[in-house]
């Protein structure tokens, strides 16, 4: 693997929001800070945008709804997606490099999600040749004759956090081009920069100005959005705590909704399974990504009679673990994303040891990665759980693991559904029985079996209980972004 030259946009020490197709500042003037958590170093300082830039990108993207993007047919709208997703494959190197300065991410990492965001991009322009409505010939039968349109909702809020920020970018305006919808984005602060780029590949596809709009700013730019009478979706990926704070926001308005939030996944190993696959991907469910996935796989619960073993393996596997240098093509894991971040991760690991649990591996923040300013947190299990320990209830968004024993599968399920929450699960077993009970019993959004973590554009994704609602992906996605409109036609 190369690492590729430093990303062209960052020749621009300023940058700017899009809006209408142009580069704009803020209308304050202001700017933030973004820099690189694996070196300290300032990559951008970017327009700062508020309420009035908001205000300003909205009314942008509604004029949009009225211009030649109506106009469009679905094939039309269908060949620009094609076109942007050979632009972002092309470009993928760059927006990868981008997420990697920004995040921290190993560009081994980051250079992987090539495949799924040209996936996406083809599945979503798919079905922008799908949209129609049904004819309903049976409320009336030869009196009246009814039949449905779909239209697009309007001018969709991305809200976006910063965990995987090109990703992000590409699944949220997948459905709001395949739809006919108009986008705000507002990338996280911690990761605005390939959001950027995204958008500048959107306009070079043929994109319509004012389509896709992205405001770069903070948690009040967001919260602008989330109130904005004229944005008529909102799809929020982040916290549970803000998720809560933009439905409220959202209420007066009416708006549209989706919330994917946290998560504290179960990923339950039963003796019959296949070890030598099991061992590694229960360390890649929660370690990838430094742990800052939504539906890590953050409990991991194995049978007694094989707990011994399989914990020798997975602290041995987790030994062997490249941290460090996200620009080395051999690092896995890299630093978090932030100091307040990390900050947090250690405040965790430090309650953890004090209600009594231990720490099999690491535990510490790691030093000499030759990055001593970056904010490296070593992989770290603990063991020692109980089930109302802090660390085995909420979410940390780290490098963290907490293990548990278990032995029978009623236990197990009620175990592992005792979270408020409700987004991943992984289950390890050769039995087919065990796999149909445990998939019909855990509550969440995906069971994995004998795998983790797998996402595809045509499989939904989303939450149960406080990990949100709305799925995305999947051939039902694209109805969050249409409104359904009645005809009635009287015959006689
Ligand atoms: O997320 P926030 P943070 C979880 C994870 C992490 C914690 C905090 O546990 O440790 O959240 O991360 C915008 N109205 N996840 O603080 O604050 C904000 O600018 C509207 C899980 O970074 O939720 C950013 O664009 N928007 C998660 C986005 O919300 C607001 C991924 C996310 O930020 C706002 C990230 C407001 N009042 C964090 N305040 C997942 N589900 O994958 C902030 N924002």
């Amino acid at each position: 693997m190369t690492i590729p030259p430093r990303p062209a946009l960052l020749d621009t020490p300023e940058q700017d929001m899009l809006i209408g197709g142009q580069r704009v500042p803020a209308l304050s003037g202001k700017r933030f800070e973004t820099r690189n958590p694996a070196t300290g170093d300032l990559l951008a300082m970017v327009a700062h945008g508020c309420a009035e830039d908001v205000d300003r990108a909205v009314k942008v993207a509604r004029a949009a709804l009225t211009g030649p993007w109506a106009r469009m047919k679905g094939a039309e709208r269908q060949r620009i997606m094609l076109r942007l997703a050979d632009l972002v494959e092309q470009h993928y190197d760059e927006l990868a490099m981008l997420d990697t300065l920004d995040l921290g991410a190993p560009y081994s990492r980051t250079v992987l999600g090539k495949v799924r965001a040209g996936a996406l991009l083809r599945y979503y322009a798919g079905q922008a040749t799908l949209i129609s409505g049904e004819t309903l010939d049976n409320s009336a039968p030869g009196d009246v004759l009814s039949h449905t349109l779909k239209e697009p909702i309007g001018v969709v809020a991305a809200i976006n956090p910063w965990n995987g920020p090109i990703g992000m970018s590409v699944w949220k305006a997948g459905p709001v081009l395949a739809s006919g919808c108009t986008l705000v984005m507002k990338p996280a602060e911690q990761t605005p920069l390939s959001a950027l780029r995204f958008g500048e590949l959107c306009l070079e596809a043929g994109v319509p100005e004012g389509v896709i709009n992205i405001v770069t700013g903070k948690g009040d730019a967001g919260a602008a959005l989330s109130a904005h009478p004229g944005v008529d979706k909102i799809a929020f990926t982040g916290s549970t705590g803000v998720g809560e704070k933009i439905l409220l926001a959202a209420a007066p308005t009416m708006k549209r909704v989706s919330v994917e939030l946290g998560g504290k996944s179960p990923n339950i190993v039963f003796a019959d399974a296949d070890l030598d696959k099991a061992v590694p991907a229960a360390a890649m469910a929660v370690f990838a990504n430094s742990g800052q996935i939504c539906s890590a796989g953050t409990r991991l619960y194995v049978h007694s009679s094989i707990r011994e073993e399989f914990m020798e393996r997975l602290a041995a596997f987790t030994k062997t673990m490249k941290v460090g240098d996200p620009l080395d093509p051999q690092t896995q894991i890299g630093p978090v994303v932030s100091g307040p971040q990390m900050e947090k991760i250690l405040g965790f690991m430090e309650g953890a040891v004090a209600e009594g649990a231990s720490a099999l591996v690491g535990g510490a923040r790691l030093s000499g990665t030759g990055y001593d300013g970056g904010y490296f947190i070593q992989p770290t299990i603990f063991d020692n759980v109980s089930d109302t320990m802090t660390i085995a209830r909420e979410e940390i968004f780290g490098p963290v693991l907490a293990s548990f024993s278990f032995d029978t599968i009623e236990e197990v399920l009620e175990r592992a559904n005792a979270t408020e929450f409700g987004l991943g699960s992984g289950v390890w077993t050769r039995d087919l029985a065990t796999a149909h009970r445990m998939a019909r019993g855990i509550r969440a959004g995906s069971v994995w079996v004998n795998c983790y973590q797998v996402l595809d554009p045509g499989v939904p994704f989303g939450g149960y209980g406080m990990s949100g609602f709305g799925r995305e992906s999947g051939p039902h996605h694209i109805e969050e972004y249409l409104e359904t409109k009645a005809v009635w036609i009287k015959l006689d």
